[in-house]
């Protein structure tokens, strides 16, 4: 049979076959049929690009960095965290790590360190979505397939830009649509995705939960709603229903700013769709209210019963690879270990399964709240894998300075030149996509083996650096594991402590996952019984509360953040693939026509962009994006910047999209 391997950038999961270092979509794959995108297909060529390739150490970050080995430096690190209290260590990992890595990760910190303050980058990306779940269904669980879109009369896109950000994905729902499936885009920029869209809806920013509301309320005024789902399984109708029916249906349109006649469009499509999806990313997850936000589309499908049958379901589209894993293995430090939340009696189940008596009794620092510690002075050691916090957090000025005060920072990186590097003492290498090993999990619980088909050249993958440190801290037996299997098993292992083996990934082959994949928690709420104390799924009444940032006479624009179609993230990858570099440019701002002519700005022009919290220069491109809303693409280096840290209370997600912004000639 041929290599095959499975995609390392967006959460569709695109598996392909690895043919003379070259790579091709898999045909009959379920995530791709064979399809792939420019990026994935051209990975091969960033394998052996800006790589970091030496251990290096440095004793201040005003020095230059020394070389070192992984012996030496895995050697100091383990003597600076025997002489710190665990409550000061933190673990910053990724969405992008396999499910191998994250296991021997969270094993060391939470199980051994004795610190639960070990988060991932996946806190910025999907933390809402996975409070969301868990109260509407008792339990993470994504509860429909990307397949479903076939079986599928009406497709809801909100906050999502597929296009440019799960391509391949986008490419079936185009599919789908030239057999009759219609797709309403709603969000305050006219994207790619808007483009081909049966309805585009360019609602206000932050007025998601209103519209929700509204069709929400005409829904159950008008009847069209599931009595027999709502009184068999959802819990708190009347009071959701109460409070909803005394909401004033023109104040919610009129925040939306839509007109009455779009509103009516989407309420006629909603209403003669028998299946209905609605699928989401950053527009909304990443939100003050990013938890309620997913509320307000799970109580949608509840209302309405769609959900559990073919072609139906709230369905949160992951970003990063493998940020499913992430929130399987534990990696969030609101999680213990698969699936798990703290309790006394997981803590002891866990304990006994990793044979510890170290392990962390209740949940620690999220993402941001570590750099709020450190801010503080009270972080003394922070190890960050596959992620580059310094660019990605919000409010960057406020992160650097964070980062400056923490005595020991230490870097896994695969790539040179991170933005996190000038911040780091200690610097790994890793071996990327084409040398690293392991499982993953896509963005509808496939789960699918990674490979590797180039020579590691005396690296180390991920998890095989935290064993090691694992071992030199004295834990032997315990990160005594000789391959990437031995990881996997013991996870699997592990996942039969999940609550009623929901997380049934100890069915699955490590051999076998090679070529087929396995799709886990199949049927979970088979007859609608949901993972709630009563089975029942949970309704909440949802307000929007307005929190965020407001734009004012001196900072007039919001500034909405996202993803172009070739760039991953800060392009330490994407950005070497010169072919790749084509199609967008990497430093622009979108802006409507009018509004530019208002500030006498041209197409082209360099302009300075600035928010109270600091600022950067783009180049300008006239868009069809909403009135005084601009909206500048990650791969700007520097974009974080400019952008707000409120998060939202419960899932810590920062609100990102929400950040009033002006704009200068320059
Ligand atoms: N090419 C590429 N693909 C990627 C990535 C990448 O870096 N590059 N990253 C991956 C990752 S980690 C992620 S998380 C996903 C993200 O996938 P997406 O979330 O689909 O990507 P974004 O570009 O962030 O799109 C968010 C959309 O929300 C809209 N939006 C902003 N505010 C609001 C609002 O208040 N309401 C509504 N309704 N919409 C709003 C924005 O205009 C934008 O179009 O992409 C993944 N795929
Ligand atoms: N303004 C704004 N900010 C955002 C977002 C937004 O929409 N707007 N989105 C947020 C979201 S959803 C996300 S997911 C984050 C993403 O932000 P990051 O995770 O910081 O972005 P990446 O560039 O994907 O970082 C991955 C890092 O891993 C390294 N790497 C690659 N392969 C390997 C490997 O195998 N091992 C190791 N150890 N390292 C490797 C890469 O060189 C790179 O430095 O950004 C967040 N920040
Ligand atoms: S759509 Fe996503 S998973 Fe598929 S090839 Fe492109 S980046 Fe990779
Ligand atoms: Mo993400």
């Amino acid at each position: 049979m041929t290599e095959q391997t499975v995609c390392a950038y967006c959460g569709v999961g695109c598996k392909f076959e690895i043919k003379d270092n070259k790579l091709k979509g898999l045909k009959n794959y379920p995530a791709n049929q064979g399809l792939s995108c420019a990026k994935g297909i051209s990975q091969t060529q960033s394998i052996d690009t800006n790589r970091l390739l030496e251990a290096k150490h440095r004793d201040s970050t005003d020095a230059k960095f020394g070389t070192s080995s992984y012996k030496e430096s895995l050697k100091v690190i383990a003597q600076k965290i025997k002489n710190c209290n665990p409550q000061k260590i933190g673990f910053y990992l990724s969405g992008q790590m396999l499910n191998e890595d994250y296991y021997v990760a969270n094993k060391l910190a939470k199980g051994f360190i004795g610190t639960a303050h070990c988060d991932t980058n996946s806190r910025t990306c999907m933390a809402s979505a996975v409070v969301g779940y868990k109260k509407s269904f008792g339990v993470d669980y994504v509860p429909v397939r990307m397949e479903d879109i076939e079986r599928c009369n009406l497709l809801i896109l909100i906050g999502a830009n597929v296009a440019e950000a799960h391509v391949v994905f986008a490419n079936k729902i185009k599919k789908a649509q030239k057999k009759g499936l219609k797709v309403v885009v709603i969000d305050p920029r006219y994207t790619l995705t808007a483009k081909s869209a049966d309805l585009y809806l360019p609602l206000k920013v932050g007025t998601d939960i209103d519209l929700l509301n509204l069709l929400a309320l005409r829904l159950i005024e008008e009847g069209f709603i599931d009595h027999d789902f709502i009184k068999n399984h959802s819990n708190d109708f009347e009071n959701y229903k109460e409070k909803l029916l005394a909401l004033n249906k023109d104040t919610l349109l009129k925040s939306t700013r839509l007109t009455q006649q779009e509103f009516e469009s989407f309420y006629q499509l909603f209403t003669n769709s028998k299946n209905i999806i609605t699928a989401w990313t950053m527009g909304i997850n990443q939100s003050i209210q990013g938890v309620d936000k997913n509320l307000a589309i799970n109580n949608l499908h509840i209302i309405t019963g769609q959900i559990n049958k073919q072609g139906s379901g709230p369905l949160s589209l992951t970003g990063q690879p493998n940020a499913m894993g992430g929130r399987e293995v534990g990696g969030l430090s609101t999680t213990l270990a698969v699936h798990l939340d703290y309790s006394e009696a997981n803590c002891q189940k866990v304990s006994d399964f990793w044979h510890t008596d170290s392990l962390v009794q209740k949940s620690g620092l999220t993402a941001y709240e570590m750099i709020q510690k450190a801010h503080a002075g009270e972080i003394g050691i922070l190890i960050i894998c596959h992620t580059d916090p310094i660019y990605h957090l919000p409010h960057r000025a406020y992160v650097e300075e964070a980062l400056k005060n923490i005595p020991l920072v230490v870097e896994i990186n695969a790539y040179e030149n991170s933005e996190t590097s000038s911040f780091a003492h200690i610097q790994l290498p890793a071996v990327p996509f084409g040398q690293k090993e392991g499982t993953q999990v896509n963005l509808d619980r496939t789960l699918t083996r990674v490979t590797a088909f180039k020579e590691k050249n005396g690296l180390l993958q991920d998890w095989e650096i935290f064993a090691m440190l694992g071992r030199y801290l004295g834990y032997e037996d315990a990160f005594n594991f000789q391959n990437s299997k031995e990881v996997f098993e013991e996870y699997q292992e592990m996942t039969r402590l999940s609550h009623d083996g929901h997380l049934d990934i100890y069915s699955a082959n490590y051999n076998t996952l090679a070529h087929t994949p396995f799709i886990w928690g199949e049927n979970l709420f088979k007859n609608n019984t949901f993972m709630t104390a009563n089975k029942k799924a949970n309704l909440f009444f949802i307000e929007n509360k307005n929190l965020s940032e407001k734009t004012s006479q001196e900072y007039p624009f919001m500034l909405l953040t996202g993803r172009t179609r070739d760039q991953w993230h800060t392009g330490s990858k994407t950005a070497q693939v010169a072919k790749l570099l084509k199609y967008k440019s990497l430093e622009f701002i979108e802006i409507n026509e009018n509004d530019a002519k208002s500030l006498n700005i041209d197409e082209g022009e360099r302009v300075k962009v600035s928010s109270i919290r600091g600022e950067l220069v783009a180049t300008v491109i006239f868009a069809k994006i909403n009135h005084k809303t601009v909206f500048i693409p990650i791969s700007h280096i520097k974009v974080n910047y400019l952008t707000d840290n409120k998060l939202d209370p419960l899932s810590k997600q920062p609100d990102y999209n929400h950040s009033a912004v002006k704009i200068e000639k320059i």
